[in-house]
């Protein structure tokens, strides 16, 4: 086996670029999400044109028992996981918070929050074992400044800026890597995730200025991954140069 990476929400956006970035690189991967069909076409795909294994698990970020079901089975070959990222997360509606929907918030919350706390248990074990590691999280200008009707979303990635800290602390005694990586609005399907479906409502939120892609964080995600052993770049924000922060985008 080569070194080994295991990357949940890879059926698109970041994750995606990230999956074809390290095997491109010579990783083995291991690509987690929920679209079964999407999985099965990113294993083909990236199969057949690098030289590299890719392991497809199918699972819920946000149920406890299917997560750890899926890791605990994983083939005992493919448990020498050097690399989690932790990218599988949504934001849902951009409500006031007097006017949000209390299920949207709820799934943020399940999906940003508690799935990240479930894989990152039942994969630590691995790396545990391994003497060394490396968890990238994916964090956001969302989990650094609030912006009006960013609410509970914003709230789920202050609390994966919070647990990126705490697990820097609490695992340097295991030789393990902790980074947070913040981006700013980047053009994937999470706007039309977020306005469920509303191509128009999504496409409006990259109007006017060039956004980062997918394949700007999937390189910066690479570049944190692969300093030498005893380097690790603990928070990154990056943004497009059109934007300063949650709030201040030029649009001209
Ligand atoms: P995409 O919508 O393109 O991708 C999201 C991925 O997460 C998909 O592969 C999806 O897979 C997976 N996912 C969502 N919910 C679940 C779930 N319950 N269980 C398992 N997998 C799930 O969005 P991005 O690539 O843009 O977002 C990736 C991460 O980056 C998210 O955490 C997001 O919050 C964050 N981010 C995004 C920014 C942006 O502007 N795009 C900026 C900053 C941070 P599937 O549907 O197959 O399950
Ligand atoms: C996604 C970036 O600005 O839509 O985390 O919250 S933003």
């Amino acid at each position: 086996m080569n070194n080994i990476v295991l990357i949940t929400g890879a059926t698109s956006g970041f994750g995606k670029a990230s999956a074809e970035k390290f095997a491109a690189n010579g990783y083995d991967v291991i690509i987690t999400g929920r679209r079964k069909e999407r999985l099965d076409e990113i294993k083909n795909e990236l199969s057949s044109r690098y030289k590299t294994k890719i392991l497809a698990l199918e699972f819920d970020v946000q149920d406890k028992q299917a997560v750890f079901n899926a890791i605990e089975n994983i083939p005992e070959e493919w448990k020498k996981i050097d690399i989690l990222i932790n990218n599988a997360g949504l934001a849902l509606g951009r409500d006031r918070f007097d006017e949000a929907d209390l299920s949207d918030w709820e799934t943020m919350i399940n999906t940003n929050v508690h799935g990240l706390l479930y894989v990152s248990k039942a994969v630590l074990p691995y790396l545990i074992k391994q003497k060394k590691g490396h968890i990238i999280n994916l964090g956001s200008t969302a989990g650094k400044e609030v912006y009006e009707k960013g609410n509970v979303y914003c709230a789920s990635k202050f609390a994966v800026d919070a647990i990126s800290q705490a697990m820097r602390i609490d695992l340097l005694q295991h030789k393990i890597k902790v980074t947070s990586i913040n981006p700013g609005a980047a053009e994937t399907e999470f706007s039309k995730v977020r306005f469920k479906g509303n191509e128009q409502q999504a496409a409006k939120i990259y109007e006017g200025y060039k956004p980062l892609i997918a394949k700007d964080v999937a390189d910066v995600i690479y570049y944190c991954a692969t300093l030498p052993p005893h380097v690790c770049i603990n928070d990154l924000t990056l943004t497009s140069l059109s934007q300063a922060n949650s709030f201040y985008l030029y649009k001209g």
